[in-house]
């Protein structure tokens, strides 16, 4: 990032993004063909939250989009069997519908394999339904593959960053499905953005920009599992689809990557065999739409298990226990992880221009790619959450006590070192 999109990017994030009907009126989604900068992209899509679609030309030399797709653009099902063989995998069944998701089973990938040959054999169906494997974690388990890099757009990823210095977990995930599989309508995890990229194959994506999914909730205010379903249609089941705008329906052909916005929900479906890489990820530009995220799941907690409230002690503990078993993280986590990215930004700031910080070889790569000034940006960005937890009544009333930095000391840490390295960057427009 140069210095000139550090300092339009500083002043952008501080005013409310446009709204989105605005963006309706007037656009269609973007197609990239050409080099694109990074700070254009950040500028047109990433801070104003807006979708877009890569050309194939940006995944041309990933190894897979070889290696995995015989001549005629299929899935090359005897290279991958050779690469993947008896790798567990996790595989959901398009068929069957379970709290709005589809049920998952572990199996052996050439388990997979030989079921989704005999579906093509057999027409594309199968008495044990659509089979589809998803969110498998690939790149964890084959860490020395390198079948492909993610483009620099898509770097500055706090989300990996935290997971990877855990050495738990990662949202880096293959899919690989056949002609008719898809995945219900959702938001991403924490509101999270998220790349996907076609290997082969072709998908269908239906995407509602964020508040449209209040119109898209039943009478008891669950979400519809399925926007194409007739039933959305019944006002006694469905009372304000009327209210909906239409999705925006993107095809995206093989070798093409979709950038999906923070908080859009959508569903997806395969038009064909198809492969594809898809990574969740979040940064300084919609950390702000996960922490309204959590302030809602918190919220929807403590109206559930409201009347315990006057009679339970740890009342408040107890609605950080629940959100963090529904929702994957809970605020004591949320400073946890915010301390993680404030200090690998604060040892490369410290380490410019020599260069020597102790973090992987990778973080310090994208850190490096990315420059002092998206560190700096990064910075402000952790700061200005922070000053909204110290401010939460809910985060107020937990015990701080396990947190390894107390959130104001690692504010007073982060304006520290924005001081003393502002000669990498410039200072934060007021
Ligand atoms: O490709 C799919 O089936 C779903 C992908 C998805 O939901 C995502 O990348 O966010
Ligand atoms: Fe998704």
């Amino acid at each position: 990032m140069d210095r000139e999109s550090y300092h339009t990017c500083c002043s952008l994030v501080k005013i409310p993004r446009q709204s989105y009907e605005q963006f309706w009126s007037s656009h269609f989604v973007d197609y990239i063909d050409r080099e694109l900068s990074y700070s254009k992209f950040f500028g047109k899509y990433l801070l104003p939250n807006h979708p877009c679609v890569f050309s194939k030309r940006f995944t041309e030399d990933w190894r897979c989009r070889k290696h995995w797709v015989t001549e005629e653009g299929r899935p090359h099902f005897q290279k991958l069997l050779q690469e993947f063989d008896e790798t567990q995998v996790p595989v959901a069944n398009c068929n069957v519908k379970e709290y709005n998701a589809n049920p998952k089973q572990m199996m052996p990938f050439k388990e997979f394999i030989h079921y989704w040959k005999e579906y093509i054999q057999n027409g594309h169906s199968s008495p044990k339904g659509c089979l589809y494997l998803k969110d498998w974690h690939m790149a964890r388990d084959f860490p020395e593959h390198n079948v492909y890099q993610t483009p620099v757009f898509f770097s500055s990823d706090w989300l990996n960053e935290y997971w990877d210095a855990l050495e738990v977990d990662d949202y880096r995930f293959v899919y690989m499905g056949p002609k008719g599989s898809w995945t219900p309508f959702h938001a991403d995890v924490f509101r999270s953005y998220s790349w996907s990229a076609n290997i082969c194959g072709r998908k269908k994506w239906l995407l509602y920009p964020p508040g449209q999914e209040e119109f898209l909730k039943d009478t008891h205010g669950n979400l519809t599992y399925d926007i194409t379903a007739t039933d959305l249609r019944d006002k006694a089941i469905f009372p304000y689809f009327d209210k909906a705008c239409q999705p925006l329906e993107i095809i995206q052909e093989a070798g093409e990557i979709i950038f999906v916005p923070s908080g859009w929900h959508h569903q997806v479906y395969n038009l064909e065999d198809t492969i594809s890489i898809n990574h969740n990820w979040l940064n300084g530009c919609n950390i702000d739409i996960m922490w309204q995220f959590l302030q809602n799941e918190l919220s929807a907690v403590q109206r559930e298990i409201e009347e315990w409230r006057n009679t339970m002690d740890s009342w408040h503990q107890h609605c950080q226990v629940i959100m963090k078993s529904c929702s994957g993280i809970d605020y004591r986590e949320f400073a946890a992880f915010l301390k993680i990215i404030a200090d690998n930004r604060t040892s490369f700031l410290r380490a410019c221009p020599s260069g020597n910080s102790d973090y992987p070889r990778h973080l310090s790569e994208a850190l490096s790619a990315l420059g002092p000034h998206h560190a700096a940006f990064d910075l402000q960005r952790v700061a200005h959450i922070l000053e909204c937890l110290l401010c939460n009544d809910d985060f107020k009333k937990l015990d701080h006590s396990t947190l390894s930095l107390q959130p104001d000391s690692l504010l007073q840490q982060i304006r520290e070192t924005l001081h003393s390295t502002r000669g990498q960057h410039p200072p934060y427009p007021e």
